[in-house]
C-alpha cells in the first residue's frame, strides 16, 4: 500500500531553473541583510528599500528564460501517478511548481506574485512592481500594499495543514533545502520515526544524518531519477 507523500523545497530546486538561493555562495543572503529586507521591522522602517528588493525579484519571473525545470516536472508528475496523497510543501515564492503543474502545493512562505493589503488584508495576484501608491485591487487603497512574503518573525502559511499532512505521512522527501530555516527545518524531526526520510540536495546539509537515506547531486538530474524509482516501485 503506497503511503502519502510530503516534499519539501527549498531555493535549491530552482536554482537550475536560474533563480538564485540564499546561502550558497552566491546567494541573496550575500548581497542583502536579512534584518534590511525581510523582517516587519526593515519594512516600517525602509519600505522603499524591500518594496525595491522584492520587485527586483518580481521582475525576475517575468524574464521567459525563467521556467520549471525538470525536478519541478518530476514532483508534479508523482503527484499525478502516485497513488495516495502527495502534498508538497514550498519554502520557495516563485511559483515554479504551480507553473510545472503540481496541484496540491503549500507555499508556506508566501508568493511573490501576489500582494498583500495592509488595509483590507485582501491579496491578490501581483506581477508587476509594488509601487508606493499602488492601489488595492480589493479596496481601493492607495499605498497599502505588500508583498504577500513571510518574513523572518512572521507565523508561515498554513501551517494546520502542513501539520496535518506531516502527521499521514509515511515518505518525508526534502529537495534543495539547507534547512537553515525553522519551522520548516524541523519537519524531519517530526516525522522522522514514521516516515521514511529522504534527503536529495546538490551536497550534504547540516542535518543529512537525520534522514534515513539521503542522493546528493544537481536537483534536475536526481529529482527526476528518484521520482521514476518510485513510481516503478508502486507498481
Ligand atoms: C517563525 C521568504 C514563529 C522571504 C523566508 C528570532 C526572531 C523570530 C524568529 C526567529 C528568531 N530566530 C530564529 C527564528 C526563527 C526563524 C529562523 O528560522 N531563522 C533562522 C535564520 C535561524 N524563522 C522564522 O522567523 C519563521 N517564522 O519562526 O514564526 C512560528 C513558527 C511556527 C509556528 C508558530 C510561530 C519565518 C521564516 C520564513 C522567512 N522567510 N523566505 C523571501 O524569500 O525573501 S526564509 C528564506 O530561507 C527563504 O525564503 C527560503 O525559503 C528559506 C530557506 O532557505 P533554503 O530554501 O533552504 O535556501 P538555502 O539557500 O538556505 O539552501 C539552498 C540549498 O539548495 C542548499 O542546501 C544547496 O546545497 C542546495 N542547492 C543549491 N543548488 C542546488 C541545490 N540542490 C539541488 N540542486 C541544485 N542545483
Amino acid at each position: 500500500m503506497a503511503p502519502p507523500i510530503v516534499i519539501l523545497t527549498g531555493a535549491g530546486i530552482s536554482r537550475e531553473s536560474g533563480l538564485a538561493t540564499f546561502r550558497d555562495a552566491d546567494g541573496i543572503w550575500a548581497r542583502h541583510r536579512i534584518e534590511d529586507v525581510a523582517t516587519p521591522q526593515a519594512f516600517a522602517r525602509n519600505p522603499d528599500l524591500v518594496q525595491g528588493f522584492y520587485n527586483a525579484r518580481r521582475a525576475q519571473l517575468r524574464d521567459p528564460t525563467i521556467q520549471p525545470n525538470a525536478a519541478h516536472h518530476a514532483l508534479a508528475r508523482l503527484e499525478a501517478k502516485w497513488p495516495a496523497p502527495v502534498t508538497l510543501v514550498t519554502q520557495n515564492i516563485d511559483g515554479l511548481h504551480a507553473r510545472a503543474g503540481s496541484r496540491n502545493v503549500i507555499a508556506m512562505h508566501g508568493e511573490l506574485q501576489k500582494a498583500r493589503c495592509l488595509a483590507c488584508s485582501a491579496v491578490s495576484i501581483w506581477e508587476d512592481d509594488i509601487t508606493a501608491h499602488a492601489a488595492c485591487p480589493a479596496c481601493g487603497a492607495a499605498g497599502r500594499l505588500r508583498p504577500h512574503v513571510v518574513w523572518f518573525g512572521e507565523i508561515p502559511l498554513e501551517m494546520e495543514r502542513i501539520e496535518a499532512a506531516l502527521d499521514a505521512c509515511g515518505i518525508f522527501i526534502a529537495i534543495g533545502t539547507s534547512g537553515q530555516v525553522y519551522p520548516a527545518a524541523g519537519f524531519v524531526q517530526a516525522v522522522r520515526r514514521q516516515a521514511r526520510c529522504v534527503e536529495l540536495n546538490l551536497e550534504e546539509t547540516e542535518g543529512t544524518a537525520l534522514f534515513h537515506e539521503a542522493q546528493h547531486g544537481p536537483a534536475t538530474q536526481i529529482v527526476p531519477a528518484f521520482v521514476e524509482r518510485m513510481l516503478a516501485s508502486c507498481g
